[in-house]
């Protein structure tokens, strides 16, 4: 008998909207239930994270999880949340997408032959074979323009206008529940809290020309208490790819999540169980500095997502870069690319490997040479402040850096202070 799916999500902070019966036949039967995501970019982001997990707790309680990939919705582009009109994507990078977020979904779920091993499909593979004539006539005809108008998807567009492509969006989805139903007895469609409309425009073709019922329900689409939009770094959206976004920066953004947000954040993103979260935020409470939760988020949401050996990386790079009394030997246990992710955020600049010859002097390679400072003065000052790092220790105005100084044969660290670190890149 499959555990409680819903009672888990609802604990978790995962449950938005619920049809009525939802959850009686969940505590019934094993469930197929969907989850689809259009092929918008290459990767996902991790705004993706939370209906992946509902995924994942579907399968853990015993049901079948099929994961969508959008290759035909990714063509027409769905205007829920969306106050413009969006470009099409070409065919090519749509085929790039369409491999891209594959990928990222088949690492999340367990693909088996049992009976609640893990589906992927792609709406395109149906849709291709429909002819507009037969999509209006046998799909169309079930539905009211006044009905699919009603959806806030469409209303918070007829001021500023929408194309006929858009307001069409939901009828693709609506049918793709309809085929699923059919075709796979998927009796659930989930999603954000943003697809209620399009959701139930499924359910109601699953009840028109399906005969037969569909169940839904909706996860809340992720806030942060400062109200500043979730998942947003400084250098962009945070991917569940490591081309896009480094395991590093990964790491950080989680260790860097409030302590207003974190409880929320722990409870959605890992697979920790209650009793454990509780006994973490115990132990937070009585030392916040520590930041129990937030290491403990990042490191489980950084193992699902990546592996242990990039969170293990993570770690060092983590643990070298921001302990004041990390050494230069420390340094030189990080990696090419430990030290690029690590400092992926800092201020960079390249010189010539000739330049360290005949040494080049610390006031050229904080001003001159890179820019890193506005001026020789300000280096000068800085350096008489004793406020000035190469490679972790600090220096006097007469350093000057050779070959052996060089991290991986290729980089010098800087450092301003407490705060501010510069990487000189030597090639
Ligand atoms: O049959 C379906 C075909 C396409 C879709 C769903 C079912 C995709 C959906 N219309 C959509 O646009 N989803 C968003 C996406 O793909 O980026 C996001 C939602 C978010 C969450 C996530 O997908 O905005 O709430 O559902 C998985």
């Amino acid at each position: 008998m499959p555990k409680n799916f819903i009672e888990e999500l609802r604990w978790r902070q995962m449950l938005q909207d619920i049809m009525p019966g939802t959850e009686e036949l969940l505590e019934k039967e094993i469930v197929t239930g969907y989850v689809g995501f259009d092929p918008t970019a290459d990767s996902l982001h991790i705004g993706s994270l939370v209906p992946i997990m509902m995924l994942k707790h579907l399968q853990r309680a015993g049901h079948k999880p099929i994961a969508l990939v959008g290759g035909a919705t990714g063509m027409v582009g769905d205007p829920s949340g969306k106050s413009d009109e969006r470009n099409l994507l070409d065919e090519e990078t749509l085929n790039k997408n369409v491999e891209g977020v594959s990928k990222v979904l088949k690492k999340f779920l367990d693909f088996n032959d049992s009976e609640t091993g893990a589906v992927l499909v792609n709406n395109y593979d149906w849709m291709k074979e429909f002819s507009f004539i037969e999509f209006i006539r046998d799909v169309g005809k079930h539905i009211t323009v006044n009905y699919m108008s009603a959806k806030d998807s469409v209303k918070k567009r007829i001021e500023t206008g929408i194309s006929f492509t858009e307001f069409s969006y939901q009828l693709l989805q609506g049918y793709d529940f309809l085929h699923l139903y059919k075709e796979m007895n998927c009796k659930l469609q989930m999603g954000g809290s943003d697809q209620w409309g399009n959701i139930t425009t499924g359910t109601e073709l699953v009840r028109r020309i399906g005969r037969g019922e569909g169940f839904a329900f909706t996860c809340p689409l992720v806030t942060k208490a400062d109200g500043t939009k979730f998942g947003k770094t400084e250098s962009g959206a945070v991917w569940l790819t490591a081309d896009k976004t480094s395991p590093y920066a990964f790491y950080q953004f989680w260790l860097n999540v409030s302590d207003e947000d974190a409880p929320r954040f722990i409870r959605t993103f890992t697979l920790l169980e209650k009793e454990e979260i509780e006994a973490i935020e115990k132990e937070h409470a009585e030392a916040p500095h520590l930041r129990l939760i937030q290491r403990r988020l990042a490191e489980e949401v950084t193992k699902m997502v990546h592996d242990e050996e990039a969170l293990a990386s993570a770690q060092k790079t983590t643990a070298i870069l921001f302990n004041k009394k990390a050494t230069v030997e420390d340094l030189r246990e990080l990696s090419t690319q430990d030290i690029l992710d690590g400092f992926a955020g800092v201020p960079q600049a390249t010189v010539s490997k000739n330049d360290l010859n005949d040494g080049l002097g610390i006031i050229d390679a904080l001003a001159a040479k890179t820019g890193f400072l506005s001026s020789n003065g300000e280096a000068r000052r800085e350096l008489k402040g004793n406020a000035i790092s190469v490679n972790k220790a600090k220096v006097n105005d007469s350093y000057v850096i050779y070959k052996d100084d060089l991290i991986n044969d290729k980089f010098v660290l800087l450092g301003k202070g407490k705060k501010n670190n510069y990487l000189l890149i030597v090639e």
